[in-house]
This record gives structure tokens, sequence and C-alpha cells, in this order.
């Protein structure tokens, strides 16, 4: 028996010629610096701090199909008084409610942490985009404030935002905060908390998604993603799931946030 002789190799291709038009190279830029000012240096200080803090999450959805209606409704008599009616006042008011069964999660752990503050006033910081970068001022003594007056303030510190300025008052004394990044985009996003408060929420986009309803028919939902970030120190998981489901059950049926309000 003798082996086959082994077939002849395939010859190689052609290496490719090369291409005899050569773009011209481009000047390559150099490094830039630029000194970190204003906001975005107050964001240095404050991303810092947070870093002492042991985070930790939490997240649910939210059905909002009762709480647009509500909005719709309140709508024009907001308009009446000269302010704008989004969501935000109605999540910082039920927040407000909320923080009332739940004063820890409005408190601070003091400087030694051998004490919880808690703070008497729900002053609730709300995340903002401006053209000068991100920027937290808060609404002060929320639990106070009827939820046309929450708005009349998101619009005053929205319009500080934009021209003036946030004044320094705006940004001191903050208690909690929520951030909406929906407003922007994205479902879901991991909230940082800004010492020495320890809790913070973020707010994803309002997205219409099939659920199904009480029957097991499928619905269109109103969906928000809420994520939840606390300080573990002092706040813990149940806490936080009970506090959330409060707030929850607020926008939710939000007959059950009017029986709430003083
Ligand atoms: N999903 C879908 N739509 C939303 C929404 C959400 N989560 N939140 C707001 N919208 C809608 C509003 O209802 C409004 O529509 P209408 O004109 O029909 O009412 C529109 O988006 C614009 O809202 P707005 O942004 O002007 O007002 P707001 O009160 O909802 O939010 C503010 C105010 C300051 C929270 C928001 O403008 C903002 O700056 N968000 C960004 C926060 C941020 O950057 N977070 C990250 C922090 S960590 O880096």
């Amino acid at each position: 028996y003798a082996a086959a002789a082994p077939a002849p190799a395939a010859p190689k291709p052609a290496a490719p010629k090369p291409p005899k038009f050569q773009p011209p190279a481009l000047p390559v830029q150099g490094d830039r610096r630029e000194p970190i000012r204003g906001y975005a240096r107050l964001m240095v200080q404050s991303m810092n701090a947070s870093l002492s803090i042991p985070h930790f999450g939490y997240n649910d959805e939210i059905r909002l199909n009762s709480l647009s209606e509500l909005r719709k409704a309140l709508k024009p008599a907001a308009e009446e008084r000269g302010v704008r009616m989004s969501y935000m006042p109605l999540f910082i008011k039920a927040a407000s409610v909320a923080l009332r069964s739940y004063p820890v999660v409005n408190s601070s752990v003091s400087a030694d942490e051998k004490e919880i503050i808690y703070h008497g006033s729900h002053n609730v910081g709300v995340a903002m985009d401006t053209a000068q970068g991100l920027v937290v001022p808060n609404i002060k003594n929320c639990q106070n404030l009827s939820v046309f007056e929450i708005a009349a303030e998101l619009n005053r510190l929205q319009h500080d935002g934009a021209t003036s300025g946030i004044k320094a008052e705006d940004l001191a004394g903050t208690t909690f905060t929520l951030s909406n990044i929906g407003a922007i985009g994205g479902t879901t996003m991991v909230p940082v908390i800004a010492a020495p408060q320890v809790a913070i929420g973020a707010l994803g986009k309002i997205q219409t998604l099939p659920r199904f309803g009480p029957g097991g028919e499928v619905e269109r939902a109103m969906i928000m993603d809420i994520s939840w970030a606390g300080d573990h120190r002092v706040v813990d998981g149940a806490t936080m799931a009970r506090f959330s489901n409060l707030w929850k059950d607020m926008l939710e049926n939000p007959a059950t946030m009017i029986a709430g309000l003083r």
C-alpha cells in the first residue's frame, strides 16, 4: 500500500496592493486642561464625601396611570396660578408624606457616628441638569407646602438654574434628595448619596409597557422605575422597602396621598 502523494498547496492569494490615494494625515489636537470650578467643584467635594457612606441599593417599579390623570386634572389650576405642574411636585410631596412615617430616611449620622440626627424639616433636594452642570438645590419644608407651592418653588429653582444661578441658601441644608434622570432618558440609575444625607432616589423614564391588570388581562401601564440608595449604617433594606412601598402606594393610588396631607 502506498500513501497517496499530498495534493499540491493552493497558491496563496496575492497581497492587496496599497491604495494609490492616501488620505492626508489630520493634525492631532493636544490635551487640554481646564480648572474644575463652580458646580463642578461642588460635585467633586460632594462625591468625595459620599465615599465614606456604605451604600445599598433598592429598586421597584411604579404604575403611574392614576397619577397621570391627577396631574392632567391639576394642570389648568396650576397654570391659573402661573405654575408649571410636572410630575416632580407630586413625587416630592408623596416622599415628604412617607418621610413622616420613616423619619430615619430624612436623618443624618453625627460626625462621630454616635448619634442619628432626625431632621425636623423635609428639605428635599432636586438634582438639576443646568448649562453649568449638575446642581442640587432643595425645596425647604416640603412637609408644610402644598403640591402647588412645591411646584412654584421647583419652577423658581429651574428658572434660577437657567439664568442667574442657584442661590447659596437654596443649596444649604438638604435632608433628602430625588433625581429625575428619566426627564433626560434611561430607565434606571444607581444614585449616589450626598453626605450628610442618608438616602436618595433616582426616577427613571416613564414608559408605556404591557402589564397584567387585576383580572389577569394585559393592559397599557405607565411604568417608572425607582432606584433608591440608602446609607446602610442607619437605614436597612427593610426600612427602605417599607418607605418605598408607602411612597409607591401614594403614587399608584393618589387618594391615599390626599389622606396623608395636612
Ligand atoms: N419620564 C418621562 N417624562 C418625564 C419624566 C420622566 N421620568 N420626568 C419629567 N418628564 C417630562 C415632564 O412631565 C415634562 O413634560 P410636560 O411638559 O408634558 O409636562 C418634560 O419631561 C420636561 O420636564 P422638566 O425636566 O422640565 O421638569 P421636571 O419637573 O420633570 O424635572 C428636573 C425637573 C430639574 C428634575 C429636570 O429638569 C432635570 O434636570 N433632571 C435631570 C436630573 C439629573 O441630571 N440627574 C442626574 C444626577 S447624577 O448625575
